[in-house]
């Protein structure tokens, strides 16, 4: 899927509108400034980063104010950069590169796959977090929408408005069975209802107690490959949240019971090893919540998930 070299363009993304919690826009700087290029560098990637993206709608939010549509918070802002993200990623993964992006908050995910599903249409969708992300705009009871782009990239009833509308195809960009969840532990009674009627795969985290994560992962690579050969370009959004809070604290929505350091970095692991990895996102750290040495460690684990995602070996 990648072009002959190990090629990847960063697209950082300092974007929080999409929640309500600030400095979670200050994630893709604190990544970089811990070395994150050098290190992929050292893994032997030739990285491509000339900055982060730059999100004129943002000033002009805090400049004239985005008022809600229905129950959706910044909706015009959020389109607009999702927008944007859309046509760098789809661009990068175009060229061969594979687009690693760096948030921000989760709304941005809309905008990664988006991308990613315009260079590789048969992509699945991996996505490791505690919650669904998968309100609509009638069922969300915050109105904030990263916990919404799922539903939006399904094309579920209640998406086809305005602003989105302008730009997201009609036609779903993924299917239900395309798309995966490791990590679940805080899901919405609307979101419930969701999975169940779409029938959506999802591991919580009582299965991943149940079977381990070895098994997990291997489960759900079957699944999207509807148990055949594992092929299927792999989009990975990973939500640092999905970690337990006592590994990953800096982050605005933290859910106890999470996976442990070893688990989050199995499943970064085990989708390098596919080699069908097409693209990653790294979101929701928040260096600006918790004490200083938990912003710290929050930025060490996730350029560590990044690394083990891209090709660090243990041995
Ligand atoms: B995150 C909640 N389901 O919709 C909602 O961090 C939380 O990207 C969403 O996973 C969390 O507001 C979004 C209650
Ligand atoms: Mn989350
Ligand atoms: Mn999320
Ligand atoms: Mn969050």
């Amino acid at each position: 899927y990648l072009s002959a070299g190990k090629a990847l363009s960063i697209v950082g993304c300092p974007f929080s509108g999409g929640q309500k919690r600030a400095g979670v826009d200050s994630g893709p700087n604190s990544l970089v400034d811990a070395g994150l290029i050098q290190q992929l560098e050292d893994l032997g990637w030739n990285v491509d980063f000339g900055g982060h993206q730059q999100f004129e709608e943002v000033n002009k939010l805090l400049r004239d104010g985005d008022p809600d549509i229905g129950n959706m918070k910044n909706p015009r802002t959020v389109s607009e950069v999702t927008r944007q993200v859309a046509e760098t990623v789809s661009a990068y993964a175009k060229k061969g590169r594979l687009p690693l992006t760096l948030g921000g908050d989760h709304s941005l995910a809309l905008g990664t796959v988006s991308g990613s599903l315009r260079a590789h249409p048969d992509a699945a969708l991996i996505w490791i977090d505690a919650h669904a992300d998968i309100n609509t705009p009638a069922t969300t009871p915050s109105g904030n929408l990263h916990g919404c782009p799922v539903s939006f990239l399904l094309g579920l009833p209640g998406t086809d408005v305005e602003p989105f509308k302008s730009w997201l195809p009609a036609s779903p960009l993924l299917k239900s069975d395309s798309l995966v969840y490791i990590g679940l532990r805080d899901i919405d009674s609307g979101e419930r209802k969701i999975l169940r009627e779409n029938g959506i795969k999802a591991f919580s985290m009582h299965e991943v107690d149940k079977y381990g994560i070895g098994k997990v992962v291997e489960l759900a690579l079957e699944h999207v490959n509807k148990g055949k050969e594992i092929k299927r370009p792999i989009h990975l959004s990973f939500d640092v949240d999905a970690l337990d809070p006592s590994v990953a604290p800096s982050t605005g929505t933290p859910v106890r019971g999470g996976l442990t350091f070893r688990e989050g970095h199995y499943i970064c692991e085990a989708l390098y090893e596919t080699g069908c990895l097409v693209a990653m996102d790294l979101m929701e750290v928040n260096p600006s919540l918790m004490q200083k040495r938990d912003a710290e460690q929050t930025i060490a684990i996730g350029c560590s998930l990044i690394r083990s995602a891209l090709g660090e070996t243990l041995l």
